[in-house]
């Protein structure tokens, strides 16, 4: 849903022919979401390292897990989007490990621009890195219930998120770090994305 303009998203439409390659060698596949919680709660972690995909009904116990139980105080979703405070924390929570286990928080996509509404979070095991390969991948958010939703996104620990139109990363595509809204022409579009290191060509 649209909630406000301001493109802050890289372009990277000349990079759209590598993007769109077939073979993703070495992405970290997204587990399958364990179906009835993935499709009835509203704010979703997705976790690399323990293979499994948990929702939560609030974005406070959302981002409880999120941060490894270092912000349990989250105000709603669409507050949380304008506190300036609130975002700087985050920030700083989210950039580098989150858990003892070792967790990286990869990206976010919002239901609404401005980092409002329903949530995906995708935690890695460690920050995206520079190697030619990408670091994790969604061939279709209809799994998540997440399909032609998205309208911002957040990375985090070296992470890009390249966002594609159609799922297994076909139709159009562009590449984000933060965007509080992600254009015109991909808002509530994304249907599979893909995440990689900051400044990274993949072949
Ligand atoms: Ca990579
Ligand atoms: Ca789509």
């Amino acid at each position: 849903m649209r909630v406000r303009t301001g493109v802050t998203g890289l372009a990277a439409a000349a990079c759209a022919g590598v993007l769109l390659a077939p073979t993703p060698a070495g992405a970290a596949p997204v587990p399958t979401p364990e179906a009835a919680g993935a499709r009835t709660g509203s704010y979703c972690v997705v976790k690399v390292s323990e293979g499994k995909t948990t929702c939560y009904d609030t974005f406070r116990e959302y981002m409880a897990v999120m941060s490894g139980g270092r912000i349990t105080d989250a105000p709603a979703p669409e507050k949380a989007a304008t506190d300036k405070k609130f975002q700087a924390r985050l920030n700083k929570t989210l950039n580098g490990p989150v858990t003892t286990m070792g967790e990286y928080t990869g990206a976010q996509l919002y239901e609404h621009g401005h980092f409002g509404g329903r949530a995906i979070g995708y935690a890695l095991s460690e920050p995206c890195k520079n190697d030619g390969k990408w670091d994790a991948e969604m061939t279709n958010l209809d799994d998540m219930n997440f399909d032609d939703m998205t309208s911002s996104v957040q990375t985090w620990n070296n992470c890009y998120i390249v966002l594609y139109s159609s799922a297994n990363f076909k139709g159009i595509s562009n590449t984000y770090d933060q965007a509080d809204w992600v254009g015109e022409a991909m808002n509530d579009q994304a249907t599979s994305y893909r995440l990689k290191a900051r400044g990274e060509v993949i072949r």
